[in-house]
């Protein structure tokens, strides 16, 4: 019996033969997301409806959704069941979506536009965007547990909630955005700076990684910590070049408002390293994390895709 017949009787959803471009493939899985959240938020009319309707205009409104690509990479990679990774995938970008709308806020960030729209608080209120944040986090842990509705993966399930958990909390990205608050005006190190950029950006994509890993069948330790170097480095690339973008992008590719980090009175990987120090960062994390993927064959190519466009990226 051939692995896809196989799959089908246990009631496993493979991967559908993938399309060779990585755009091809990104619009695919963009679409799959996006379904996948579209399932799993309240209808816009469901009762309390201002706050259902916030939401969906939180998750639904765009974005390059780069944490389900990344799960949907190393689910592959990994042989595990699209369906799975669906929940996994729609989940990251659920607590992603919760991250920009708290970022937004007034008592935070006070940006008013986000996605090439009005953030949440501006289109809403933000007693609403509050409850916005809130709400999203808990429907992300509740579609980790979901796991595609497939029977039997309690454990997997754990293991994906206290993955989450963690990335998300103080000693992830709640605690780095801590210490950004924290840093406004403040003279840090690059040592603190990356240290804040891995907890306050670099967690997340490193749990999108790891979660399509855990989505599918048991890696080799080696190949496992191959991902977490993959993941760990591309993690801190990410927002080496958001902030290059600050600097270098204007407000209406960007869709959010350019310049945000100099008008704060911010460090960023430019204000420490300069533009060109931070680019050449940026590509060094690049190497490393393709290099990390040597471990793999041509299954790893979508992972080495994703590390070029994160660093390659206009916007
Ligand atoms: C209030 C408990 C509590 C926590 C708040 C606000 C917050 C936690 C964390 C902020 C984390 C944050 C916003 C990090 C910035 C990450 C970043 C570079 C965002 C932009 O991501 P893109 O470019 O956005 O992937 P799109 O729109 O494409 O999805």
């Amino acid at each position: 019996m051939n692995a896809d017949l196989r799959s089908a009787a246990l009631g496993a959803a493979p991967f559908a033969s993938a399309p060779v471009t990585l755009s091809g493939w990104a619009d695919a899985m963009r679409a799959r997301v996006v379904r996948a959240l579209d399932g799993a938020l309240p209808a816009s009319d469901e009762h309390p409806a201002r706050l259902h309707a916030a939401m969906r205009y939180a998750v639904l409104g765009g974005g390059k959704r780069v944490r389900a690509l990344l799960a949907y990479a190393s689910g592959e990679l990994a042989g595990a069941d699209v369906e799975i990774v669906d929940d996994a995938a729609a989940a990251v970008e659920l607590i992603h979506a919760y991250s920009l709308v708290h970022d937004d806020l007034p008592c935070m960030d006070d940006d008013d536009l986000r996605r090439g729209k009005p953030t949440v608080h501006m289109a809403f209120d933000e007693a609403t965007a509050l409850l916005v944040g809130d709400a999203l986090q808990s429907l992300a842990f509740g579609l980790l547990c979901k796991r595609g509705g497939k029977a039997g993966a309690a454990c997997c399930a754990l293991d994906g909630i206290a993955l989450l958990a963690a990335a998300t909390g103080s000693r992830g990205m709640a605690g780095g955005q801590a210490i950004d608050l924290e840093s406004v005006g403040a003279a840090l190190a690059w040592p603190e700076l990356e240290a804040m950029h891995r907890a306050k950006t670099g967690a997340l994509l490193r749990a999108s990684v790891l979660l399509g890993v855990i989505a599918g069948q048991a890696l080799a330790e080696r190949e496992k910590d191959a991902l977490e170097t993959y993941a760990k480095a591309i993690g801190l690339a990410f927002q080496i070049v958001d902030d290059i973008l600050d600097v270098e992008t204007e407000t209406a590719i960007l869709g959010k408002t350019a310049g945000k980090d100099a008008a704060n009175n911010k460090p960023t990987t430019v204000t420490l390293l300069g533009l060109l120090g931070a680019r050449q960062r940026a590509e060094a994390l690049r190497i490393e994390a393709q290099a990390a993927l040597d471990v793999f064959d041509r299954k790893a190519d979508r992972l080495r895709e994703l590390a070029d466009f994160v660093v390659l990226r206009k916007y």
